[in-house]
């Protein structure tokens, strides 16, 4: 056992290890070292010679541990919002029909180009800060709001630099195929065309982005386009991901399993094929709840079939805009809960080890020696209340690598 950096005493860890539901340890310990889990378990089983003179010791308090949350869908980069469509669709308007009026998607591509990147990140940051603060340590966010390289690729800087920023973990997604830019109205094929043969090898030489997705949809982009997004993505060595059979069934699941792609997200139309498809290729259904509430979507992806085909489910906020202005990552699973009839024990495992999976991370996502030291502490005293509150008091303290990063004194 080499000797801890650092450990927190006196806590009750959640582990998650497989095959253990929650993996609840009372009066833990949890020790890390160079940024890594070295012990996690029961006090009198701690090793004394682990702990030396230099160890830092945080006192838990009676505090649950879990792994840090992970936010795996996330569009929290962009400028303005757009609170008149909100009302809009308040008094009847549907989003396709506000998108189809310019507005939706494109309004923020204007608001999104015409901003710098310190204004990007000034109006960006404050979101990020709130997911950290319900317990987030790893962070999905895509681009998508800029359709044109210059400004997709501020998008991703500006997302990198909240990661170093805040001290947690970014992980960037190329979303080029997000809407058709004004400038190629009517002709999505020319705009794929020119996506293909010059952004995504520029953004791809950049290293700026982890992945690429594409929004597969009436109002987006057909199979068709989306599969050779996807294809000049894979001649580029980016893995991909999509959102998939959000407002229709377009057979999304099953183009993205059939890519061997990492997730398929909101899923809300999906077939029985496409389940199976993704059970096959061991691909992640991220379902987002937040988008369904907004606009008031009745149509509810198929949990039951997931389950029964054993697809790991993910839970994220979809941050963004238009569709999800949502900054709580425990409001999303509660959300999961209530409105998709996940159980907790689903919704917590989808905002850690699940949506781990679903951005290729294997170094993360439950409390194991071996992992990240990225914990989330909490005052509560089981897991599953995490999934019950709506709002109310965030993490007490996060840690990413090992390191506190919440700006406040308990535990820091
Ligand atoms: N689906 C969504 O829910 C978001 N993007 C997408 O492809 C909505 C983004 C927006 O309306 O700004
Ligand atoms: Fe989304």
């Amino acid at each position: 056992m080499p000797r801890f950096d650092a450990l927190i005493r006196d806590c009750r860890a959640c582990t998650l290890a497989p095959g253990q539901g929650w993996g609840l340890i009372d009066d833990a310990v949890i020790g890390w070292c160079d940024g890594l889990l070295a012990f996690v378990g029961p006090r009198e089983q701690l090793p004394g010679e682990a702990v030396g003179a230099d160890t830092r010791v945080y006192p838990g308090n009676g505090a649950l541990v879990t792994p840090a949350l992970i936010d795996c869908h996330t569009h929290l980069v962009f400028a303005g919002e757009r609170v008149a469509e909100f009302e809009q669709r308040l008094e009847g308007a549907s989003y396709a029909q506000i998108a189809q009026a310019g507005g939706g998607i494109n309004a923020t591509v204007l608001a999104t180009r015409a901003a710098s990147e310190d204004q990007l990140l000034a109006q960006s940051l404050p979101r990020a800060r709130a997911l950290l603060a319900d317990g987030v340590a790893t962070l999905e966010i895509k681009s998508g709001y800029g359709l044109e390289l210059e400004a997709e690729l501020r998008m991703l800087r500006v997302a990198r630099r909240i990661a170093d920023i805040l001290g947690i973990s970014v992980r960037t997604t190329f979303l080029g195929a997000h809407a058709v830019p004004p400038e190629y109205r009517g002709q999505p094929d020319d705009y794929i065309n020119r996506l293909c043969s010059h952004m995504l090898p520029a953004v791809a030489a950049s290293g700026l982005a982890d992945a690429v997705d594409a929004f597969c949809e009436g109002i987006g982009f057909t199979p068709a386009q989306t599969r050779r997004v996807f294809a000049r993505a894979g001649e580029l060595g980016l893995p991909v991901k999509l959102h998939a059979d959000q407002l229709s069934d377009l057979g999304g699941a099953a183009l993205l399993a059939a890519c061997k792609g990492l997730s398929a997200d909101h899923l809300e139309y999906s077939n029985a094929e496409g389940v199976r498809a993704l059970a096959q290729a061991d691909c992640v259904a991220v379902l987002l709840p937040g988008a369904f509430h907004c606009l008031r979507e009745t149509r509810k992806p198929p949990v039951a079939d997931l389950r029964a085909h054993g697809v790991a489910i993910a839970v994220a906020t979809d941050c963004n805009p238009g569709t999800s202005p949502l900054l709580s990552l425990r409001l999303a699973m509660a959300l999961a809960c209530n409105t998709f009839g996940l159980t907790a024990l689903e919704a917590v495992l989808g905002t850690t080890a699940n949506a781990a999976h679903a951005l290729g991370l294997a170094d993360r996502g439950r409390l194991l020696p071996g992992l990240r030291a990225d914990l989330a502490l909490w005052d509560i005293a089981h897991p599953a209340a995490l999934a019950y509150w709506l709002g109310g008091a965030g993490a007490i303290q996060v840690f990413s690598a090992g390191e506190p990063r919440l700006g406040n004194s308990v535990c820091g």
